[in-house]
């Protein structure tokens, strides 16, 4: 075993383990290629990213009726002069398709928006999905399948194909955010007997519901999106859901519950999918869940920085609670360096620092290029400090952590 003894040893042995390190990616929403057009590609979908839109109506005056009136190929178009060429594009999701071009081996300095265009439409998606695994040394994702999507929910309804790369996570925010505005009459016309006061007859048939669905979807976890206000316990449907449909469900299939807090929808509904907003949650809400389900198991990202410090404690008091990713607007460098040392300092490493949010599939390739960068880069600091109090870790360490961060972390929480 080899111990490294100085610094440069150390930075090198680093950086060539965590770019060699095959990536489990968390939570993503890709789709494998049985779901048809529901897996985005290609440089007008990169292009017209939510993450994007947001920042051309900022750059531009193009008004929001004309904006979502215009085809695919105009909207991309725009961004592309809007952000790449009346611009110059260091914003981070700009930056992501510069990366993404570039690596694909396209000629970025030509600026040719219909040269990159033609490279798409000679590509076999098979062949893309391969080369962007390979690329961005994924191993495998896990999706966002969403029973209530009338698009997805015929796929599972038949005998699937699938993609052994592309796992499957339950996303049930219909059920839980939803229920009394519309969700209890659907679950009605699915066969469900569910009335309005969620007794035990309606909760029995919630759990049915959610016990076929993972039989159906085999999924990695059950996930929620909540807004900032989210409180547990709560005196109201979605409270009542979670304590007796999805906990008791959660528990039984040993499927955790994945709970990602802080985002306001529709804060600009203008902006469509590219409007939604953030808050400071109230993580006694989170404290509550896993101090009094201490034998279920909690999957969380947070949206908003402020949270995060309360968030690394409540991970060091409940070892049911894995913390993973730096979530949408935390998914920057700057936030993504700060909030990582942090993660490690307090928790070392039993976080999953990273998943994607990738909704496009060439976005695997920037969106793991940057934050292998910077997880490196944190973790080069802290093997260093340890070196410099006296421990030296060897080259197969090293790569049992970096193993740890990048998948192993993930898939022995599962099987817990
Ligand atoms: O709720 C989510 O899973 C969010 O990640 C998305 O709704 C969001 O639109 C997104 O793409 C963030 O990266
Ligand atoms: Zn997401």
């Amino acid at each position: 075993m080899t111990r490294i003894a100085n610094h440069d040893e150390l930075e090198r042995a680093v950086r060539q383990t965590v770019a060699a390190q095959p990536i489990t990616d968390i939570h993503t929403h890709l789709f494998s290629p049985d779901f048809g057009d529901l897996l985005l590609w290609g440089v007008d979908e990169l292009l017209t990213y939510h993450y994007l839109i947001a920042e051309t109506f900022r750059a531009s005056n193009v008004s929001y009726d004309h904006y979502w009136a215009m085809t695919k190929t105009e909207q991309a178009d725009l961004i592309w002069k809007t952000l790449f060429l009346e611009n110059s594009p260091i914003s981070e999701s700009c930056r992501g398709v510069v990366t993404t071009l570039n690596a694909l081996g396209l000629n970025v300095e030509s600026r040719d928006l219909n040269d990159y265009r033609w490279y798409f439409a000679e590509t076999n998606v098979h062949d893309f999905i391969d080369r962007v695994f390979e690329l961005a040394n994924v191993e495998s994702v896990v999706m966002t399948n969403d029973p209530f999507d009338p698009t997805e929910q015929p796929v599972w309804q038949q005998e699937r194909q699938g993609d052994p790369r592309f796992h499957a996570a339950l996303r049930i925010d219909p059920l839980l955010n939803g229920y009394e505005s519309g969700m209890r009459k659907t679950f009605k016309a699915w066969g469900y007997d569910v009335t309005r006061s969620l007794g035990k007859k309606s909760c029995k048939e919630i759990r049915r519901f959610l016990s076929e669905w993972i039989e159906r979807m085999n999924p990695k976890y059950m996930a929620v999106s909540l807004p900032p206000e989210f409180m547990y316990p709560e005196n109201s449907a979605r409270g009542r859901i979670i304590e007796r449909c999805v906990l008791p469900v959660s528990k039984e299939y040993n499927v955790p519950f994945a709970l990602m807090i802080g985002v306001t929808r529709a804060v600009n509904p203008q902006l469509r999918m590219a409007g939604d907003g953030m808050g400071k949650a109230d993580l006694r809400s989170l404290e509550n869940l896993c101090r009094e389900n201490p034998d279920n198991k909690f999957l969380t990202t947070l949206l908003s920085r402020e949270n995060q410090h309360e968030l690394c404690v409540l991970g060091r008091k409940f070892p049911n609670l894995m913390i993973f990713g730096c979530w949408w607007f935390m998914n920057n460098p700057s936030v993504i360096e700060e909030i990582t040392r942090e993660r490690i300092e307090l928790l070392g490493l039993s976080v999953i620092p990273q998943h994607s949010d990738a909704r496009i599939l060439d976005q695997l390739v920037y969106k793991w290029s940057h934050s292998r960068e910077i997880i490196a880069d944190v973790l080069v600091d802290k093997y260093a400090d340890t070196l410099t109090a006296g421990w030296q870790v060897s080259t197969d360490e090293v790569k049992r952590d970096v193993s740890a961060l990048f998948g192993e972390n993930f898939k022995r929480f599962l099987e817990a």
